[in-house]
């Protein structure tokens, strides 16, 4: 097994560095970031420049296998709520044995693309009819054994989902795998725990959003949690769509982000999933609590969610991730393509992201990602440092689009120009090899074992 590597270039928390050797222990863990050295003899040389592994901040695995499947024009007009439905109505059917077939394929994706791990927002906790399975973390299991088996790092955070709306209304049928109290909750973190800690995974909570669960219930949860974990995450989705903000107004006469910001104590140990909608106020409060906005560009452009203020957020020095989310869209080159792409579009600018301090664009788009999404998932995976877990991507410099380029633009091309996962060469999670030219050791059995879900579940 490889504990060291060489690589000509590699991208620090610093910035891009030359002749570098990466070691690291049996853990996976770096215990050697050396800059200027010459190649050793026997250890692994790199391919191309070294990035270091994306993690993918917002994922609702099951929702692999419907997209693409929601692109049809379904009523007048279409919106997030028409599709949620058709969501809802695939989310009704899925098995235990087919979520996890959908898992494994989207993770090899995922690493295949160069995302090192993922927070799974996980909802779907009970049985088709709404029972709860002998077993409360049966389909939680299966995404813990999908991480396992792929080699992806996992941040679980079991969904808390109590109501359909502001004002604690009551669920709706469609939402009935969904509904655990926070006793339930609770024991179900409990029992999570130790296979999570066994398997270097991270358990944090995720409060739906304002609309799922009532206020005493958040207060009481959070406690929980925090007795359970002080430092564990805690995502939420948070005004992605105008209906959310107008409702919650109506509701308590403030925006979701305020009365969230008022009611909670949200710290650097949040993530606020999309935030798209916020105002001069939120968006300063927010950025200064030290949560993590969770941006998932392809799919808030895949639900027609809005656009979020970038230059706004980073102005009061916000962190900010992505997350792949419904998974439209399975790589982080693309998802910070659009994030970009949506900026220059909005501003009528180029090249919104960079600073004066990073003029590249593409480097602060994958560093400022990297650390909102390490800070986001509760691991250690803040990138190529020493005590940093071993997660990197080694893309290929013989590939047309970057052959020849400093190593500056051939991440820019890597974003910009090529068809981005393509020049992919290889991935490490944890100091092991999961992807070789390309491709992970699954690809073909997952690939398989998805479709015949897919097809199962498009049939009855
Ligand atoms: C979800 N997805 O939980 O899968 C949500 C839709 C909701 C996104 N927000 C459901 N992208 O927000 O009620
Ligand atoms: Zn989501």
């Amino acid at each position: 097994m490889h504990t060291a590597l060489f690589a000509e270039h590699a991208l620090l928390p610093s910035g891009w560095a030359r002749d570098l050797l990466l070691q690291w222990d049996g853990a996976g863990r770096l215990t050697g970031v050396q800059t200027g050295v010459s190649a050793p003899a026997g250890v692994a040389r790199a391919r191309g420049p070294v990035l270091p592994g994306m993690p993918n901040l917002h994922s609702h695995a099951f929702q692999r296998a419907l997209s693409g499947l929601t692109e049809y024009r379904d009523q007048a007009q279409d919106n997030f709520w028409s599709w949620r439905s058709l969501m809802y109505r695939f989310a009704a059917r899925l098995s235990p044995e087919q979520l996890e077939a959908i898992a494994t394929w989207l993770y090899v994706q995922m690493l295949e693309a160069g995302y090192t791990s993922v927070c799974e927002f996980h909802y779907l906790h009970h049985d088709t009819d709404g029972r709860p399975y002998a077993d409360d973390a049966t389909l939680a299991q299966g995404l813990l054994r999908a991480a396992q088996n792929t080699g992806i790092g996992m941040t679980l955070l079991p969904v808390l989902y109590q109501s359909s709306g502001f004002g604690g209304t009551p669920p709706h049928a469609e939402q009935r795998r969904f509904i655990l109290s926070n006793e339930h909750m609770l024991r179900l973190l409990q029992q999570l725990q130790p296979q999570c800690l066994a398997q270097h995974a991270r358990l944090g909570l995720a409060p739906h959003s304002l609309r799922a669960v009532p206020p005493d219930s958040l207060r009481e949860a959070l406690a929980g949690l925090a007795a359970l974990d002080a430092s564990a995450p805690v995502h939420i989705h948070i005004a992605e769509q105008t209906a959310e903000v107008e409702a919650c107004l109506a509701w308590s006469g403030q925006r979701p982000v305020q009365w969230l910001l008022e009611h909670a104590e949200v710290n650097a140990h949040w993530c606020l999933v999309h935030a798209t909608h916020m105002d001069a106020g939120e968006y300063q409060q927010a950025a200064r609590s030290g949560a993590v906005a969770g941006l998932c560009p392809t799919t808030e452009a895949n639900l027609g969610d809005g656009i979020f203020d970038f230059p706004l957020w980073r102005a009061h020095g916000g962190a900010w991730g992505v997350g792949s989310d419904s998974h439209i869209c399975v790589d982080p080159a693309e998802d910070l393509l659009m994030l970009e792409y949506s900026q220059r579009l909005a501003r009528r600018q180029r090249n919104v992201a960079a600073d004066a301090n990073q003029p590249q664009v593409a480097e602060a788009l994958w560093l400022g990602a990297l650390a909102g999404g390490a800070q986001a998932s509760g691991r250690p995976i803040q990138g190529l440092a020493v005590g940093q877990q071993a997660d990197f991507v080694v893309l290929d410099a013989q590939h047309v689009a970057l052959q020849d380029l400093p190593p500056s633009q051939m991440l820019a091309s890597h974003l910009f120009a090529s068809s981005r996962s393509s020049t992919v060469a290889s991935v490490w999670c944890a100091g092991r090899q999961r992807v070789q030219a390309g491709r992970h050791a699954l690809h073909d059995s997952a690939a398989r074992a998805f479709t015949l879900a897919r097809q199962q579940l498009l049939k009855d």
